[in-house]
């Protein structure tokens, strides 16, 4: 074929597959049902794909959960402690009453979470190929052939930390290569998108080995190896070093190949799977000519899974935007018209045994695609962000101002949402519920907040964020320049999805969004309300962003949006406002190289937006991720009066290095990921844990993150124990 995408999204149009499952979880539909559900999606994507007019289809890129954690099965690496649940793979996704799931991260550069395999001294390497075998047959039965895609075995290691066991696994492999000859399939994916970073001189002999050794197989498939999310660079000539039949490389983030590839076929993802915009057909034109390889296949810069489904279903958004728009459907139509377009009378491409044909590219008959974004707009002239005072003025200005006790308690911001508050945000929607009467609502969930709050004892008080749905929705709602879809769901992990707002145009905050909130709250009580803000780089990385300014300037676009809610919070009487980027560890550059310069510019947004408050107004941040390792002079850099982090569950290993910032901590005690609710006594000995290490006067108490997924029986039982423990800790001080 001379067209294919290398991989779909998987939730299903209407996130059948989300409905599906959460009803098997809850016992509500048996595993029949949920099968059922699967194979609609996986029937409905084939006969899609095939409907407009892509020729090479991929099987196998559906997934229950998560396509590393179908590698683990795959591969054997099921952790013995699993293997006598009732569903070990639900059991190793979301744990169980007894067991505790695999860890979870984010898949590479996106908002993709994967489960982390665990691979030990105990893991015996056996292949099932089960499900890959199932998917190709149950394609042919409809009448298609397809290429199943599996995570290649140097990217599965090295994300399990395990690549010593490359041996093992690639026995595993070979297996595979065998077991789908046999069932005649011409052509298996290996996706290796770890290739794109930084790679250790090892690193590069594994996929050298890796890669001679599954050329070297018997009868086997054709070997594609897909690299995505970034330039291939070094291993590039490693992997053209060796037999593979076709590669895969990143057109869109990355430039076209500076070598020759001329017994290979080069499939060129030129049609982004990151973001929303149609292509550009002249690029996508001159980047296939500028290919030289034995062949040419147009394809996607990713898989599809980043993105949403279809366009087609935002009846409400503006038709000027729209028509720049291309979700997964226009996408693989580009992906058609681009591969006519340039070779209009190839018929080969990854098929082994057909001659080479050079790619004749015709830019006369473009494909009917438009520009992707609209002419850009002049930016503001930087303001340089001025500073606060240093760290012991504003913390001895804030302490007379606020007069907290020693040992602070406070939690992260958002409180369990209700069913009748999001029933009542559908039916404002709906329009069978007025502004008005859902705004009352609201407030009534906010004093319920604030009582329950002040019943507890805790210190520092917050209004629960009922108005939110999902904070980058909201703030986006209120935000110039960003669009928000009806239906443009995008997988996060398991059956969870997000709907990313669009950024479209320039940004800008035509009236105060989370003032009248937080000005409620405080007016109910004499306890301080801690104003709670998004930070400019979440809101970024957790949209689709516009893609004709640099990225720094449309975050300091929206750190001046964040600066004027800072600036209205404090005249509305805000004494504490709390400005959040879990997601500055995500956007990190993959590359080492680019890494310095991000980590900088986002710092610097971050200060924009906080830097115009007063010394008397505490600013706090939370970060949610026991990863940051890699960034912790970044977040020293952010120089927020308080930093709330994620601890409870990695032991307080981070603490250390925290604790050289000098300013406030707060440690989670409380880990909100599971439905337990900790004893008084063990939130006692955490908080020792943590005042061996730290100062008092800096110590805060709070939960690990934001109880928005908790329940309020579990959240009240909880913060009551956290409450008694910091003030038996408090008394011995
Ligand atoms: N918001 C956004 N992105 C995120 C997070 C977030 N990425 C990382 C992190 N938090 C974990 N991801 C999620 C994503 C979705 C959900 C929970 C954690 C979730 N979603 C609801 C669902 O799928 O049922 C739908 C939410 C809605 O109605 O908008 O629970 O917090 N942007
Ligand atoms: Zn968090």
């Amino acid at each position: 074929p001379t067209s294919t995408v290398l991989g779909y999204p998987r939730i299903g149009p209407h996130r059948e597959l989300k409905r599906a499952l959460e009803s098997y979880w809850d016992g509500r539909a048996t595993r029949d049902d949920l099968d059922r559900v699967g194979a609609e999606i996986r029937e409905r994507t084939w006969r899609r794909l095939a409907e407009l007019g892509l020729e090479g289809l991929p099987s196998n890129t559906f997934s229950m959960y998560d396509q590393v954690l179908d590698t683990a099965v795959l591969l054997g690496a099921v952790p013995a402690r699993y293997r006598d649940a009732d569903d070990p793979y639900f059991a190793m996704a979301r744990g169980t009453e007894q067991l505790a799931p695999l860890r979870m991260t984010k898949w590479f550069d996106t908002n993709y979470h994967y489960i982390v395999p665990e691979i030990g001294p105990d893991t015996v390497f056996e292949l099932d190929p089960g499900k890959p075998l199932s998917e190709v047959r149950e394609a042919r039965a409809l009448g298609y052939e397809t290429r199943p895609v599996v995570v290649g075995p140097v990217t599965f290691l090295l994300l399990a930390s395990a690549l010593d066991r490359l041996d093992e696994v690639l026995a595993c492999y070979e297996e595979l290569l065998s077991v789908l000859a046999a069932e005649g399939v011409a052509w298996v994916q290996l996706d290796e998108p770890a290739l794109v970073a930084d790679r250790t001189p090892e690193e590069l002999a594994a996929v050298r080995t890796a890669y001679e050794r599954l050329g070297a197989a018997g009868a086997r498939p054709g070997l594609f190896v897909a690299t995505y999310f970034g330039e291939t660079g070094e291993a590039l000539p490693v992997l053209a070093g060796t037999p593979v039949e076709a590669i895969g490389v990143d057109l869109v983030r990355g430039g076209v190949p500076g070598i020759d590839l001329p017994g290979k076929t080069v499939v060129a993802g030129v049609v982004s799977g990151r973001d929303v915009w149609r292509t550009s057909p002249e690029r996508a034109l001159a980047a296939l000519a500028g290919v030289r390889a034995g062949r040419v296949t147009v394809s996607t810069s990713c898989s599809l899974l980043h993105v949403p489904y279809d366009v087609a279903a935002e009846p409400r958004l503006d038709p000027a935007l729209k028509e720049r728009l291309a979700f997964a459907e226009q996408k693989v139509a580009e992906v058609v018209a681009l591969s006519r377009t340039a070779f209009p009378s190839s018929t080969a491409g990854l098929v082994p045994a057909a001659p080479s044909v050079a790619p004749s590219v015709a830019p006369s008959v473009a494909p009917s695609v438009a520009p992707s974004v609209a002419p850009s707009v002049a930016l503001p002239a930087p303001v340089a962000a001025e500073g606060r005072g240093p760290y012991a003025e504003r913390a001895a200005a804030q302490a007379e101002r606020l007069r907290l006790p020693p040992l602070p308690t406070t939690t992260i911001g958002s409180f369990p949402q209700t069913g009748a508050l999001r029933a009542a945000r559908a039916a404002v929607a709906a329009g069978t519920l007025s502004r008005e009467d859902y705004e009352r609502r609201v407030e009534a969930e906010i004093e319920r907040v604030i009582r329950l709050q002040e019943g507890l004892g805790l210190d520092v008080l917050v209004h629960g964020e009922p108005e939110r749905n999902d904070m980058v929705q909201y703030f986006a709602e209120h935000l110039d320049g960003f669009a928000v879809t009806a239906n443009g769901w995008v997988q996060s992990y398991g059956s969870r999805c997000t709907r990313p707002p669009i950024l479209h145009g320039d940004v800008g905050r035509p009236s105060p969004i989370t003032v009248r909130w937080a000005a409620y709250a405080q007016s109910l009580t004499g306890k301080a309300v801690k104003g709670m803000l998004t930070g400019p780089v979440t809101i970024v990385a957790w949209s689709f962003v516009r893609d004709d300014l640099p990225l720094r300037d449309v975050v300091f676009q929206v750190a001046d949006a964040v600066r004027e809610e800072v600036s209205d919070l404090e005249a509305a009487g805000v004494k504490i406002i709390q400005v959040d980027e879990p997601a500055l560890r995500e956007l990190l550059p993959l590359r080492r190289a680019a890494q310095d310069d991000y980590l900088e510019w986002a710092v610097a947004t971050y200060r924009r937006a906080t830097s115009g408050a007063s010394d008397r107004t505490q600013i706090h941040t939370h970060l949610c991720y026991s990863d940051a390792d890699q960034i912790l002079a970044a977040i020293d850099g952010l120089d927020a009066d308080v930093t709330t982090i994620e601890s409870a569950r990695s032991g307080g290993r981070i603490l250390g290095a925290v604790k050289a910032f000098g300013r406030g901590l707060g440690p989670g005690v409380y880990d909100i990921h599971s439905p337990r609710v900790p004893s008084a006594a063990e939130v006692e000995e955490l908080l020792r844990a943590t005042l061996a290490v730290l100062p008092a006067e800096r110590v805060w108490v709070n939960p690990d993150c934001g109880l928005k997924t908790r329940t309020y029986e579990q959240v009240e039982a909880s913060l009551a124990n956290v409450v008694a423990a910091a003030r038996e800790l408090r008394d011995a001080l």
